[in-house]
């Protein structure tokens, strides 16, 4: 990897602080994904990646991104199948004998459920996106614990409807507040591992699994009108601050839900 200091819009980062990092990324779907935004900036300050897609579909869209990267491992990894995480995580074993960063960037409900009412929401619709967009997460923590040996870093993405009702945003909000529970959960659970678990979240972003939100375009003109900084975030935005959870300015921090939303979520 080359030493010139990293040039993103607006800054330069000198810093290599993740050289040395093994980060597994889950989520990535194409060049707009959050995930991948992450996973740009872990490799632009060192840290050596592992990347899955969730299936033969996804495989061309995610695979030029994880070459572009540099990726070490680039695995299929549906977390609804059962032993495809666990594949992954043996992946990571054989490769790098251990783990510092997994970063969790993924959410799913069914489409009908997702866009109806919660009182409406069926009962395997809102248990498959639990499962998805929470359990899951929980999973990958239980795979990660015997691979941190030095402690590491897991992260979850969440939304701020989780804990104010932002209209369309239906069943995710209590599967996302069920998700930063699980977050304060693991981080107890597993603070004298030295694993430190965090929420990241993020404003409102133009990407494929928001395009799926009744009214999202609101949501976006919204957040640019009302947020401090009156402008959106972007998906290198969220990386920086996910990496900065991950680094060691951030050591004696777990179990936050930390917002990148240009300060949308202050304001009543
Ligand atoms: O405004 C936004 N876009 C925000 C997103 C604001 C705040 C939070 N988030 C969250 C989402 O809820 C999600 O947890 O960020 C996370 C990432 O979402 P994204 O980057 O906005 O969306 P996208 O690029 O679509 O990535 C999500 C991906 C899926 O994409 P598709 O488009 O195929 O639904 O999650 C993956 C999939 O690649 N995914 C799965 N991965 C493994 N197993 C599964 C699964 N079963 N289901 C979906």
């Amino acid at each position: 990897m080359n030493e010139q200091p990293t040039r993103l819009e607006g800054i330069t980062v000198q810093s290599k602080i993740l050289r040395g990092q093994r980060a597994l990324v889950i989520g990535i779907a194409n060049e707009s994904s959050i995930a991948y935004g992450c996973a740009r900036i872990f490799r632009q300050l060192g840290a050596d990646l592992a990347v899955t897609y969730l299936n033969e579909k996804a495989r061309p869209h995610v695979e030029p991104l994880a070459k572009d990267l540099g990726a070490a491992i680039v695995a299929p990894c549906d977390v609804g199948h059962d032993g495809e995480l666990e594949a992954v995580f043996r992946q990571i074993r054989e490769t790098w004998g251990g783990l510092d960063i997994a970063l969790h960037s993924i959410a799913f409900a069914p489409k009908v459920d997702l866009q109806g009412r919660l009182v409406d929401s069926s009962a395997a619709g809102f248990k498959e996106a639990m499962d998805i967009s929470c359990h899951s997460f929980i999973r990958m923590a239980r795979l990660a614990e015997p691979l941190m040996h030095d402690g590491g870093t897991l992260l979850a993405t969440t939304y701020h409807g989780a804990s104010k009702v932002v209209p369309n945003y239906n069943l995710m909000g209590p599967v996302k507040a069920a998700l930063e529970s699980a977050v304060r959960y693991l981080a107890y659970e597993l603070g004298d591992r030295h694993i430190r678990v965090h929420a990241v979240s993020p404003g409102p972003l133009k990407t494929r699994a928001a395009s799926g939100l009744k009214d999202f375009d609101v949501l976006l003109s919204d957040a640019i009108e009302r947020s401090p900084i009156g402008e959106l975030v972007d998906i290198d935005d969220v990386g920086l601050t996910a990496a900065f959870l991950t680094t060691p300015f951030a050591r004696r921090l777990t179990g936050t839900t930390t917002y990148v939303d240009g300060g949308l979520s202050i304001v009543a």
